[in-house]
């Protein structure tokens, strides 16, 4: 079947039909826009046959399910994902060449659905690729933002957030289910009822409440025909509001459902490993939980007729703390729709919840005031008050007399319910997402639920799609694999190994550089189209892209541009290759540290790439807009990766694996996957430098940092950080940057990350970095090495480790015969 819509002739008939159906164009009136569209139609046409009978044969089946509970899908593009997985794209290419057009223009006219913020968000959408792919059945339930992650314009220097409006010319696979609505409530009071049975039962009461409307994308596995789904959930006000309702006398009603469902998903709130505590974040929460569990258990109903059979078949996983809510929604539904007892709705609940843990950041650790939520969610409420009155008899059981262990483990505390607790007391997995970071759970952050649930707590290291950060990302090098070690790779990327054999060859090597160098020209094109600066293409290309945090140390980075300016300046015939320092992050719009360090990258840049004595040694460019689309093309041009978080903070990191699965070198210290990479690739093909997890935790402890002391001994870092206040780079206003300055000399928590205790080890790697760039065979050499030896790091890795050890899913397998 697939293989003859994709049929070129065929794909063209039918791409030429839909414009003339859609906008009565042809080929030389229609707009890059508008044939994009009809190619999506066109590519929809297909999957729609595949999307039905796989979800017929999950009907026959009845295969048990993973809803991934998540707060945000960090999609990226999908025509170019889809045409991959369907094993289509270089017939399309040359399809659409035939018709005059280049297939990159046309996927650049797809918006980018950025409905997350960054790791987190990537993860889920690797995930559900390799769900598919492997052949398991898995729901994505996530929350149809009208504006996910802002656009980033960078003005004079500055952070701009333009809103993103991805929906304008409406998303092409997007199928929209108003038949498969849910009604969520929110606000009122609960009364008690004696029913019928005289069993006492409890109803909300003077509730507001919304539609939610599931939008259905498909998720399309590679080259298997099946295709599981995305659903991101709409709002949608119960009656549209008319002044018939002003009669009635619940006008004021009306309006109000109105506002909440308008207001409900209008946008992603834009912070990564922070939260700020609002109301209407708990609301979308609710909002998209409750409608995904009404609609998982509604399923398992067709064809079930016991509940406590559910654990059987459905298995929900919470991704972060966002959806915990989802414990006691169900236990809600179990106990008042479904009319269970408490034990029994339990006793399903904790069999059918788990949780996945992505940062020890206290400031990410979500806890709402109880005012809030009793107010919002008032029957909610209520059974997490049962669920931490069992939870503290239990504790208290098990340490009698011990307050100081309620202290710390109970659910509702201080006037707070503690999410993460919920979900630890009601998961029956716990799990991290890399193995440094587990142990540290399991030793610091979550120790007292460790030593009373051991058995809850695993480790799940992330990893990545192969399929889009190779095979779609860099098509060049995704070949020269193939020519090598054959296709399996896209489908098991431990075959990488054995590119071993080919690190040592002189013309394998010399390949591989090449096409490292056609990526840089790619990426440079780029870097000139959109910021004017010509880099050059056989300069080092060092990147750091992620999400802007202080913990992910961009500052230590761009001070250490500072520092190797001031040696060129000093001695202008010092050995340095050129290099060029490239950079990419967006800033939470309220983080002010985070917007300064955009700031003072911009305006470092400024400075260096217009100084002509230093003969363009260093160059500094700071990409706009970050995002899932031009990522794929950074990773492909990499040639060094900059893991440079405080030991200890970064969870795991995934952009690292993408790095290494291209190619690229890390530079980084023992955080997160950095150290499990290290044991992968070996001591001599990455540049570690800084403190150990150990160091920085003990010096948390203690609490005896310094950072003045490394300023007042050391002359050249005395000297960058003076130039943060001496006008060297803000001339026209020496304050710019006192903020920066202070907060790592003279704030209370001065160098919180420790930048300045690890300023000296990283100048020393990067000293390394440049010398071992200089023997082009041995950086050859650890560059396959890093790709030989990222196999480990696939989310098809990932996620067959949550199907053993966790979900325990049924393989799937979809008959393409029929349809
Ligand atoms: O999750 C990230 C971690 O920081 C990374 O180390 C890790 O690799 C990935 C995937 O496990 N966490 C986030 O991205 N977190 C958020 O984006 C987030 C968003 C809202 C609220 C709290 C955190």
């Amino acid at each position: 079947m697939r293989d003859n819509v994709f049929n070129k002739k065929v794909f063209i008939k039918s791409v030429k039909e839909n414009l003339m159906t859609q906008y009565r164009k042809d080929l030389s009136t229609a707009s890059n826009q508008e044939i994009f569209q009809a190619v999506c139609i066109s590519v929809k046409d297909v999957i729609m046959d595949e999307w039905l009978a796989t979800q017929q044969t999950f009907a026959r089946e009845q295969p048990k399910t993973v809803y991934y509970l998540s707060m945000e899908f960090l999609m990226g593009r999908a025509l170019g994902n889809i045409l991959l997985n369907l094993s289509a794209y270089d017939e399309v290419a040359e399809a659409l060449q035939e018709l005059g057009l280049d297939i990159n223009a046309i996927e650049d006219e797809e918006p980018d659905p950025a409905l997350g913020n960054g790791g987190l968000g990537r993860l889920a959408a690797c995930f559900l690729d390799s769900l598919a792919t492997l052949g398991y059945a898995a729901c994505g339930c996530g929350i149809r933002y009208r504006y996910g992650m802002f656009k980033q314009q960078i003005i004079d220097g500055f952070q701009i957030e333009v809103p993103d409006n991805w929906l304008e010319h409406g998303y092409p696979f997007e199928l929209r289910r108003p038949e498969y609505r849910y009604e969520v409530k929110f606000g009122g009071h609960v009364e008690q009822e004696v029913d019928e049975n005289g069993k006492l039962s409890f109803v909300q009461k003077d509730y507001r409440s919304v539609w939610a409307i599931p939008h259905d994308m498909p998720i399309v596995g590679y080259k298997n025909n099946l295709i599981d789904t995305l659903i991101i959930w709409d709002a949608e006000a119960k009656e549209v509001f008319s002044l018939d309702s002003f009669d009635k006398g619940d006008y004021q009603k009306a309006v109000e459902e109105e506002m909440l469902a308008r207001n409900l998903v209008d946008v992603l709130y834009p912070n990564d490993n922070h939260v700020a505590g609002k109301e209407l974040r708990l609301k979308q929460q609710y909002f998209f939980v409750s409608a995904s569990i009404q609609r998982a258990i509604e399923r398992f109903k067709q064809k079930n007729d016991n509940l406590m059979d559910m654990p059987k078949k459905i298995v929900f996983q919470m991704n972060d703390t966002h959806p915990t809510v989802a414990v006691a929604e169900l236990m809600r539904i179990l106990l008042d729709d479904e009319h269970l007892e408490w034990d029994e709705a339990w006793e399903i609940t904790t069999h059918c919840v788990a949780y996945t843990n992505h940062t020890i950041m206290a400031e990410a650790l979500e806890k709402w005031p109880i005012e809030i939520f009793e107010r919002l969610l008032p029957r909610v409420y209520q059974i997490i008050d049962e669920i931490n009155r069992r939870f503290v008899l239990e504790v208290q059981a098990r340490y009698p007399g011990n307050d100081e262990k309620i202290r710390k483990m109970a659910i509702l505390y201080d006037g707070q319910v503690r999410m993460a607790h919920l979900a630890i007391v009601a998961g029956y997995s716990i799990n991290g997402v890399a193995k440094l970071h587990t142990e540290i759970l399991k030793k610091q952050e979550l120790r007292d639920f460790y030593e009373m649930f051991p058995d809850k707590f695993n480790n799940k290291t992330n990893g990545i799609t192969q399929r889009r950060f190779l095979g779609h990302g860099n098509r060049l090098l995704a070949k020269w694999v193939t020519d090598k070690v054959g296709d399996k790779w896209y489908t098991d990327l431990s075959v990488l190994k054995e590119l071993t054999d080919y690190a040592d060859n002189p013309k394998a090597q010399e390949e591989f550089m090449e096409i490292k160098h056609k990526n840089k020209v790619r990426l440079a094109k780029y870097i000139k189209e959109h910021n004017g600066i010509d880099v050059d293409t056989n300069s080092i290309f060092d990147v750091q892209v992620k999400r802007l945090h202080e913990y992910k140390r961009q500052l230590l980075n761009i001070l250490h541009v500072m520092y190797l300016y001031n040696v060129i300046k000093e001695n202008p015939d010092v050995d340095i290759y050129p290099r060029t320092f490239i950079f990419g992050a967006k800033a939470a719009a309220g983080y002010e540290t985070a917007k300064k360090t955009i700031k003072l990258i911009n305006n470092v840049a400024e400075v260096i790439n217009n100084d002509s004595s230093i003969n363009g040694k260093i160059k500094v460019v700071f990409i706009e807009d970050y995002k899932v689309s031009n990522a794929e093309m950074i990773f492909a041009a990499a040639d060094v990766s900059e893991q440079i978080s405080t030991a200890s903070k970064e969870a795991s990191g995934t952009g690292n694996m993408k790095f290494m699965l291209n190619g690229a070198i890390t530079l980084g210290t023992l955080d997160g996957a950095n150290v499990e990479m290290y044991d992968e690739v070996g001591a001599d093909n990455i540049f570690i430098f800084g403190m150990s997890a150990d160091e920085v935790i003990e010096h948390e402890k203690r609490h005896d940092y310094n950072p003045i002391d490394y300023y007042n001994n050391d002359p050249q870092i005395k000297k960058v950080l003076n130039q943060l206040i001496d006008g060297t780079y803000s001339a026209n206003d020496r304050e710019l940057f006192r903020t920066l300055y202070n907060a790592l000399l003279h704030d209370k928590e001065a160098d919180k990350y420790f930048i300045l205790a690890d300023f000296r080890s990283y100048a020393k790697a990067q000293q390394k970095v440049n010398r071992y760039y200089q023997d082009k065979n041995s950086w050859a050499k650890s560059a396959i090495l890093n790709v030989a030896n990222a196999g480990k790091f696939s989310s098809d890795r990932t996620i067959q480790e949550y199907v053993d050890d966790i979900w325990h899913l049924d393989k799937v397998k979809i008959d393409n015969t029929g349809a």
